[in-house]
């Protein structure tokens, strides 16, 4: 059974994220069907998507599967990791990718709405950096996606308390680009999507891999990298790892140590 819906509308593309049961956690089955959908409507030569879930729900996407989060000893958020690779591909798709969020978006769905072009939300929309809740290690691509969007303050706030953003703040913030009411998002986003895909599609998907390139360019050295993997082993080999995976699924909160 799929975990997403796919259709086209004119020249735009909408993914609609379909696993309410599981709050459509970015498990590595529903991360394929929705890069499978992207190559898709790459393939169909489609301008723009509209990345979504069903309007009404009180939760767009809970995030990283957390039954998938290794138990340590392994990164987390490696290279090859399902959340890793969907943030690679929306960023490589060769046109917007539009965020339609209503409800509550957490962790590495937070940075998977982050890294898409525009975000598009309800008032009932909340945003969350969730690491800390959990005792994660957030990766480094992870970290500049979020860098990219909001002010290092914002970023720390949001980081450090691990607690929901409202999306009347976030559009203050600069983070959403619209606000709009849940009756009315479906129409407002298909207009804007429609009015980009009229535009020259060579000239947006150069424009949007330029800001890609640019907007990553952030210098790192090998040292520097090297010192960030070795502090980030150090917590995905800590046993307050294991006590923010345990503490979720045994539904209590979490004790955490510091070590
Ligand atoms: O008890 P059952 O078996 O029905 O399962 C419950 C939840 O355990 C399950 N579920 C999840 N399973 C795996 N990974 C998840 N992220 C996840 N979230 C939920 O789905 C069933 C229904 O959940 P329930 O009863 O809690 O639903 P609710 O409507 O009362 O609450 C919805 C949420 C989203 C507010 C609540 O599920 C929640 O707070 N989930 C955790 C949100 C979160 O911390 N996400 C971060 C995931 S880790 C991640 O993204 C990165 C690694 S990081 O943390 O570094 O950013």
């Amino acid at each position: 059974m799929s975990l997403i819906k796919v259709e086209t509308r004119d020249d735009v593309g909408i993914i609609t994220l379909d696993n309410a049961k599981r709050r459509n956690a970015l498990s590595e089955p529903l991360v394929q069907e929705v890069i499978g959908a992207l190559a898709n409507l790459q393939a169909l030569k489609v301008r723009v998507v509209i990345l979504r879930a069903a309007i009404g729900s009180p939760v767009w996407s809970t995030g990283h599967d957390i039954d998938e989060l290794p138990e340590g000893r392994r990164d987390p958020l490696g290279w090859d990791d399902p959340l890793r690779h969907l943030i690679r591909e929306i960023e490589s798709y060769p046109g917007p990718v539009i965020a339609m969020v209503d409800g509550g978006v957490w962790g590495g769905a937070c940075e998977t709405v982050f890294a898409c072009d525009m975000i598009i939300a309800t008032p009932e929309a909340t945003f969350a950096v969730t690491p800390a809740k959990l005792g994660v290690p957030y990766n480094v691509s992870g970290m500049l996606t979020f860098m990219n969007a909001a002010s290092l303050f914002i970023v720390k706030e949001m980081a450090f308390t691990a607690k929901p953003l409202s999306a009347e703040r976030a559009e203050r913030l600069g983070i959403v680009n619209h606000l709009v009411p849940r009756d009315e998002i479906e129409d407002f986003t298909h207009a804007m999507a429609a009015d980009i895909a009229a535009n020259s599609p060579l000239s947006i998907s150069v424009m949007k891999e330029q800001l890609r390139i640019l907007a990553g360019a952030h210098p790192m050295t090998p040292q520097g990298f090297e010192r960030v993997q070795g502090l980030r082993r150090v917590v995905y080999d800590s046993e307050d790892y294991h006590e923010g995976i345990r503490a979720f699924k045994e539904k209590r909160k979490p004790r955490f140590e510091g070590r």
